[in-house]
């Protein structure tokens, strides 16, 4: 890869067996558009996927693959999504001709031996087919035949359309697969909660992109002298099974970080800073003339001759170094944060599931969900607005169920129906909370300090699974009282305090209205539990007359 220029050597000195990879600039970043779920039946896929048939799919993507490897080398690349020894693990093989995509592969998954001893001589695995073509986006597919467990993918070298176990795999297949099988496959942090006696409670969580998933994962606690400390499991995937004693089990299948650099710095992640001074691979970041990665964000100040993302010489005034959508694959165990119980093949008990978005006006700092049913309804209904001048207006509101828009391997109606028949397979289910990082006041800025300070939101989560405090009801749900929430050593009055936990009812009605527009998708197959909690939401909301708490 350093001989054909695949890879660009980083200093080594400073940044061992680290290097950078330049994508084609057409390639930078997944494209929904292109990705297809490929059902006989169209309404499998449902009204959220693009949907293709399986023979139309195969006949339009087999000639752009025809070809395509001629003179390049071709990788085989077994790996295991999940824990080498968890029962819960599962086997893919992709083929691929890309260089990149099979080093990715070997940080991203446990790949190669331990696959193959594993698999044996049984055919029980997910083969994916990958190509990077001719980079052309008219020629560019990412096809998923849930029906077959098989993925073809042509057109891409890039993140989620090319490492085929992460998002084609571990999410759209899975999914598939776990609705199938009574299990869960969910874009989902999973990260553990020490408290001050040792004991560790484990939370999974799921945000739609450009909320700082990652950071959550690997935070540090800001109430570390008082015994509460964050442990990392996973930053992205959680695949979850109900045990025989009837408690919610996750695993986090993938085995290192594919994550967005542009933003982390010592204060945002000081965790993933220090786990990539090594053995990590840098995708379109830019390059400092020491030879050492770089990004907008990174909070060193830009300096004479860097090189941007493209390989051009970087100048003031010529836009970003490193593209907004620039990475780096990291191998997970190398995060000081990592959970010493990561890897434990049955998984970690889950006791809270956390869903959020970004909203800067609506939704309060942290609320409970009055069941499970209720809690579905909440991750059905989630929604961000969005941050990237690139994709469209800033601050329109997108609906993203369970951050799981981009990444449903079915009909998302049917997968709230899944999410609402799981629910009573456990004895003990996890309480169920919406979080909200980026609420505003009339200002403009940020109510919330965010970042290691979530962990007092999290200890309040703690703290109401243990019965140990107090919440107010509301007509979303619970939220903290007064006193619940531990904010000593944080200066934040209790004006900021209160605003950031109300609920204004005429905007939870206008919400409850774009809920109902977006529910009108998926007509038929929508099931009648959800229907019914967006009953019980509109009459609370009409019943109530003081909204502020
Ligand atoms: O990741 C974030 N988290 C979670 C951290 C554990 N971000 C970054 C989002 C983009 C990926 C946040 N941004 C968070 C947050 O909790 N909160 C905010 C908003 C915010 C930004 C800056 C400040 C406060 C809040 N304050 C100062 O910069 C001083
Ligand atoms: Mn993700």
């Amino acid at each position: 890869m350093l001989r054909d220029g695949t890879f660009i050597e980083l200093n080594q000195k400073t940044f061992p067996n680290c290097h950078l990879h330049r994508s084609n600039s057409n390639d930078v970043a997944r494209t929904e558009q292109l990705t297809f779920i490929c059902t006989r039946k169209k309404e499998d896929a449902g009204p959220t996927n693009n949907w293709m048939a399986p023979a139309d799919a195969k006949d339009k993507v087999r000639p752009i693959f025809d070809g395509s490897m001629k003179g390049r080398t071709m990788y085989v690349v077994p790996y295991i999504m999940g824990p080498e020894k968890s029962p819960y693990s599962k086997i893919g093989v992709e083929i691929t001709d890309s260089a990149y995509v099979a080093a990715s592969m070997r940080i991203m998954s446990r790949m190669g031996k331990a696959a193959l001893d594993r698999l044996g001589s049984s055919d029980d695995f997910v083969p994916g087919l990958h190509s990077l073509g001719d980079l052309d986006p008219n020629r560019r597919f990412i096809m998923h035949f849930p029906e077959e467990k098989l993925i073809w993918s042509v057109g891409s070298g890039y993140g989620g359309n090319a490492l085929l176990g992460k998002k084609c795999f571990a999410l759209r297949i899975a999914s598939w697969m776990a609705r199938d099988q009574g299990w869960m496959a969910e874009h989902m942090l999973i990260l553990g909660l020490e408290d001050p006696s040792g004991k560790v409670t484990y939370m999974a969580a799921a945000f739609p992109s450009a909320c700082g998933k990652t950071n959550l994962a690997m935070m540090v606690s800001a109430l570390e002298s008082q015994g509460y400390r964050v442990w990392t499991v996973g930053d992205d995937i959680a695949w979850m099974h109900v045990d025989s004693t009837g408690t919610l089990r996750a695993i986090n299948p993938e085995a290192g970080f594919f994550g967005v650099a542009p933003g982390t710095n010592a204060k945002t992640n000081p965790n993933v800073m220090d786990a990539t001074r090594h053995n990590t691979i840098y995708t379109n970041v830019a390059m400092t003339a020491q030879r050492e990665p770089w990004w907008e964000g990174i909070d060193t100040a830009p300096a004479d001759g860097m090189i941007n993302w493209k390989g051009e010489t970087w100048t003031k005034g010529s836009g970003p170094a490193a593209h907004p959508n620039a990475r780096y694959t990291v191998p997970a165990s190398q995060s000081s944060s990592i959970s010493k119980h990561w890897e434990d093949p049955e998984g970690l008990p889950i006791s809270a599931l956390i869903f959020g978005g970004r909203r800067a006006r609506l939704a309060p700092l942290v609320y409970e969900s009055h069941n499970w049913q209720h809690g579905v309804f909440v991750g059905a209904t989630m929604a961000s607005e969005t941050t990237a001048a690139a994709t469209g207006a800033v601050g329109v509101s997108r609906r993203d169920p369970m951050a799981m828009l981009p990444f449903c391997g079915y009909n998302m109606a049917d997968y709230f129906g899944h999410w609402l028949a799981m629910g009573p397979k456990m004895k003990n289910p996890p309480k169920i909370f919406h979080v909200n990082w980026f609420r505003k006041g009339a200002d403009g800025k940020f109510l919330w300090p965010g970042y290691g300070e979530n962990v007092r939101v999290l200890k309040w989560m703690l703290d109401r699974i243990e019965g140990r405090v107090t919440a107010a009801e509301t007509p979303i749900g619970c939220v903290p009282t007064a006193s619940s929430l531990t904010l000593d050593g944080l200066s934040i009055s209790r004006e900021t305090m209160n605003e950031l936990l109300s609920v204004n009812p005429a905007d939870w009605t206008a919400e409850e209205d774009a809920v109902g527009a977006f529910f009108k998708k998926f007509d038929g197959h929508l099931p009648e539990a959800i229907g019914r909690e967006k009953k019980a939401l509109a009459d609370r909301l009409n019943g109530s007359t003081v909204g502020v708490k």
